[in-house]
């Protein structure tokens, strides 16, 4: 079994709604969920001009290589009519790896670990809460230190909500 960290994300339609089906289908698909983060509600990174989004970090254990975990995830998103129209736009759901293992993977189609995470305050604050002391296996650092030495100034409010079928 592996670990597996995946950053979700949503700002179209119901967020919160797509954030559960999310879950549900990872948990079926993609590997049994161990850990998530709380909901944080969070400014727009990249292009500031659309809804704010909502964003967790979650855990799972899976058997999954790397490139059939994307291709679960693909499906997922598929299933769920993925609205992305264009890159750091608007979308009900967007499901992002960002760490397997300490693996380091590279292909034309995925780079593990996530190449941008450390400039994500939106990435790093759920991820932060759920596992402070991993080490990207890159760098050297853990989540926690990247976390206080990260830039992003975008806001990245932790919601006192959870979802309404929490099955997982
Ligand atoms: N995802 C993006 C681009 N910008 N901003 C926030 N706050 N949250 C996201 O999940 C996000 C983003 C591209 O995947
Ligand atoms: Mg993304
Ligand atoms: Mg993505």
């Amino acid at each position: 079994m592996i670990t597996v960290f995946l950053s979700l994300g949503s700002n179209e339609g119901d967020r919160y709604y797509n954030l559960d089906i999310a879950l549900d289908m990872i948990n079926e698909y993609a590997g049994i969920i161990q850990n998530k983060s709380s909901i944080y509600e969070t400014e727009p990174w990249g292009i500031h001009d659309q809804p704010l989004f909502l964003n967790m970090a979650v855990s799972i254990s899976t058997t999954l290589e790397a490139s059939a975990l994307l291709e679960t995830i693909r499906y997922i998103e598929k299933e769920m009519g993925r609205t992305k129209r264009i890159k750091w736009g608007q979308r009900n759901i967007d499901i992002d790896i960002l760490f397997y293992d300490t693996i380091i993977f590279q292909s034309d189609e995925l780079t593990i670990p996530h190449p941008m995470l450390h400039e994500r305050k939106f990435v790093l604050k759920p991820m932060n809460e759920i596992a402070s002391g991993f080490i990207h296996p890159l760098s050297g650092k853990t989540i926690n230190l990247m976390l206080k030495e990260c830039t992003d100034i975008l806001s990245v409010k932790k919601l006192q909500v959870t979802l309404n079928r929490l099955n997982v």
